[in-house]
């Protein structure tokens, strides 16, 4: 075997056998680095006559394309087996919580979002849900009240600028649209609640611009006032927690409901800064209600002859207000981190009727 043929068995199975980048770096400085044994051979071209640099020069100069092939072949298979080992070694535990200890907590309005929805599909209700950005016609119109109708007052609505054919979009000043949007694609029987935000020109302790409401609507052949009162007396008992429910009906007008009734629950305020549910000689407003008036039924392509049904609606942060306990409505939508701590509740604790919604 030839010298050349010797260097180059010598070089490419040391270069195979390297075991790692520093190793392959050292072998190609001895091969191809200034003083290599490669160099050092090209070197010695110079001083052949043209005959020998003939034959040696591709020999030299193929056994250093050769190795410089090798070297950095190898060197990619170093590299991913170095990747490869460093992938299994730093594993990452998905599982494990980002942080130390949660900080988030679930809004009281989303808490009783929760546990409503929990009460009613326990009673057989879809949850149906609507724009913020409302028709008139649905907002109002359909719901049994023209335009000038002085009803459309107490609402306070926030209007949105004219569309060019005239027509005015709305912030839905209740859930009641959804009503008729409802009406309006399923045909009876029917039994939805709406929760969802609502939108008025007002703005005290008690009344915020944006808040939400609850609406539930149940139409079919025979469903009555009784029917009625036994959903808000069931709804109270799950929502409250109590067993003990004294509901009291109060005249009222709505000019989508006919009759119209306000729903009042027994508690108890005579200690003072504190309320308690199902006891004492106190009401509680709960909201309005009443059997759908034929005129809506009828405008929302529902036989008012063969069909009737009943709808109320309720303001769900005045609920979470007084289940939960706080005085004020406005820093419901402040987003201070303080009092979401205090009143917020833990994100892994989802309210169900068997589990406790509260808890
Ligand atoms: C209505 O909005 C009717 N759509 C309810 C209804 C539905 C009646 C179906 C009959 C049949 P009212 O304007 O009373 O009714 O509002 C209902 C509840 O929303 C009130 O009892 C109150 O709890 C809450 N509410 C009204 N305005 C505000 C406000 N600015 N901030 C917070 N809660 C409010």
């Amino acid at each position: 075997m030839s010298d050349i043929a010797t260097l180059e068995r010598d070089i490419l199975g040391a270069v195979a056998s390297a075991s790692d980048e520093a190793a392959l770096e050292a072998l190609r400085v001895a091969a191809l680095g200034k003083k290599g044994s490669i160099s050092e051979l090209l070197k010695t071209l110079g001083a052949m006559s043209a005959e020998e640099r003939k034959v040696n020069g591709p020999l030299f100069n193929g056994l250093r394309d050769k190795v410089t092939n090798a070297i950095a072949a190898r060197k990619a298979e170093l590299g991913d087996v170095a990747l490869n080992a460093r992938l299994a070694s730093e594993t990452v535990d998905v599982t494990l919580p980002a942080r130390p200890e949660a900080t988030g907590t679930i809004h009281p309005v989303s808490q009783v979002l929760d546990e409503i929805a929990a009460i009613f599909a326990d009673l057989g209700f879809a949850i149906a849900e609507g724009p913020d950005v409302e028709y008139d016609d649905y907002n109002f119109t359909k719901l049994n009240i023209p335009p000038d109708h002085p009803a459309r007052e107490m609402h306070d609505t926030f209007y949105i600028a004219r569309q060019e054919d005239g027509s005015r979009h709305i912030l839905r000043t209740h859930t009641s649209p959804v009503q008729v949007r409802t009406m309006l694609k399923q045909k009876p029987p029917i039994r939805v609640i709406v929760p969802g935000r609502t939108y008025r020109v007002d703005n005290d302790a008690t009344h915020t611009p944006m808040f939400h409401q609850l609406e539930a609507l149940v139409i079919d052949e025979k469903t009555h006032l009784g029917n009625l009162k036994w959903v808000v007396e069931e709804f109270c008992k799950a929502f409250f927690e109590i067993e003990n429910v004294t509901l009291r009906a109060r005249p009222s007008f709505f000019p989508f409901t006919e009759p119209s009734v306000e729903w009042d629950m027994r508690c108890d305020r005579s200690v003072p800064g504190k309320i308690a549910f199902g006891t004492g000689n106190d009401w509680l407003e709960l909201g309005g209600s009443g059997m759908v008036h034929p005129n809506v039924l009828d405008m929302c392509g529902i036989d008012s002859t063969k069909y009737q049904g009943f709808a109320f609606g309720f303001g769900l942060d005045r609920m979470a207000m007084l289940k939960y306990g706080a005085p004020d409505l406005r820093p419901f939508f402040e987003s201070d981190v303080r009092w979401l701590r205090h009143y917020g509740f833990a994100s892994l604790d989802l309210p169900t009727l068997d589990g406790g919604l509260s808890r």
